[in-house]
């Protein structure tokens, strides 16, 4: 079992992270970090506290929504069904749609995550579910996507659960290539539910993302963290701060970590000297806010036909369900 980092005796993800961070870091314009790697076992526990916030409606939005009408979506699926999930956190949500299914016949579950931590987690959550066997998959999206469906029967539907607005973390001309890239591994008549953070008041957005308990201020700092430890860097947490903004343009909430003063940091594993300036950032990471009809538009494009969208109220948020073409 892994523990202190998702990169520990695994060389070649480490090599990756160096060089995104060397991308990110080492050039003369914006610093940026990919946001996937804001999830290590802490950041991950981190983002799992965010979910209890008042101020982070969302995560408790999406889950109010599968609860209410899991029983609807398995109803209009014909089984046998297999369900696999792209990011599985903690499986919390995902009980609903399984005791769902499990109702009507047995079906199996496969959570696709890099996190090995959180697949434990998952496992142990739904673990204990009567008929579901979970078969956890540790890869990245696609390359578990594309297990799933190689090791599927062809009598079986596949249901793909893609929740949480994690698509908000991706650029939207991304978004819509990264559906095209899962539609291209489904046959016709696999379901595929995906959950969209809805565009809402900037003020409760910032709230959201910039908490007065500092807890989304801890998960972002905590990627300067997870630099020195793993690449032997020095960055002084004091001299960094929190910041969320709200980009009206793009509708989206972008994350940057923010040097108080002018300072430098070593990253010794890259032999790297990184310069800060008074003010200046590191761009960590962007959640895209969508209107209620964006995941629709994006997924017919896609090839999928829209089979109901289901929204909440109190922390506008969508789950939209549709069927492979
Ligand atoms: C897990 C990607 C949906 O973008 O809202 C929470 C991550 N970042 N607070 C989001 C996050 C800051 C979250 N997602």
């Amino acid at each position: 079992m892994r523990s202190a980092s998702a990169t520990n005796g695994h060389p070649e993800l480490l090599d990756e992270f160096a060089a995104d961070v060397r991308a990110g870091l080492g050039g003369p314009g914006q610093k940026t970090l990919p946001s996937r790697y804001l999830y290590d076992d802490l950041g991950s526990a981190l983002f799992e506290a965010i979910s209890f916030l008042p101020e982070y409606g969302l995560t408790r939005a999406d889950e109010r929504i599968v609860r209410a009408h899991a029983r609807e979506m398995a109803a209009m699926l014909r089984p046998p069904v297999v369900v696999a999930e792209l990011g599985s956190g903690s499986g919390r949500k995902t009980r609903w749609i399984l005791e769902a299914l499990a109702r009507l016949k047995p079906t199996v579950y496969y959570p696709i995550d890099i996190s090995s931590a959180a697949l434990q987690r998952c496992a142990v959550e739904l673990g204990g579910l009567a008929s579901v066997r979970v078969e956890p998959i540790e890869d990245d999206y696609l390359g578990g996507l594309t297990t799933v469906t190689s090791q599927r029967k062809t009598n079986e539907r596949l249901f793909l659960l893609f929740l949480g607005s994690t698509i908000g973390n991706f650029e939207r001309d991304k978004a819509q290539e990264f559906l095209g890239e899962i539609r291209a591994r489904l046959l016709p008549g696999d379901a595929f539910l995906l959950g969209t953070d809805l565009v809402k008041p900037p003020a409760a957005l910032l709230a959201a993302y910039d908490d007065p308990l500092g807890v989304t201020a801890a998960f972002n700092l905590n990627l300067l963290r997870r630099l020195n430890r793993e690449l032997d860097a020095d960055f002084d947490l004091a001299l960094f701060e929190h910041e969320a903004r709200w980009d009206a343009a793009e509708k989206r909430v972008d994350m940057h970590i923010v040097a108080r003063r002018a300072h430098k940091a070593r990253i010794k594993a890259l032999d790297l000297v990184v310069l800060f300036r008074a003010g200046e950032s590191i761009w960590t990471e962007s959640s895209y806010k969508y209107e209620a009809d964006e995941p629709i538009r994006i997924a017919r494009r896609a090839k999928f036909e829209p089979a109901g969208q289901w929204r909440d109220l109190e922390w506008p948020f969508a789950e939209s369900l549709f069927i492979a073409r």
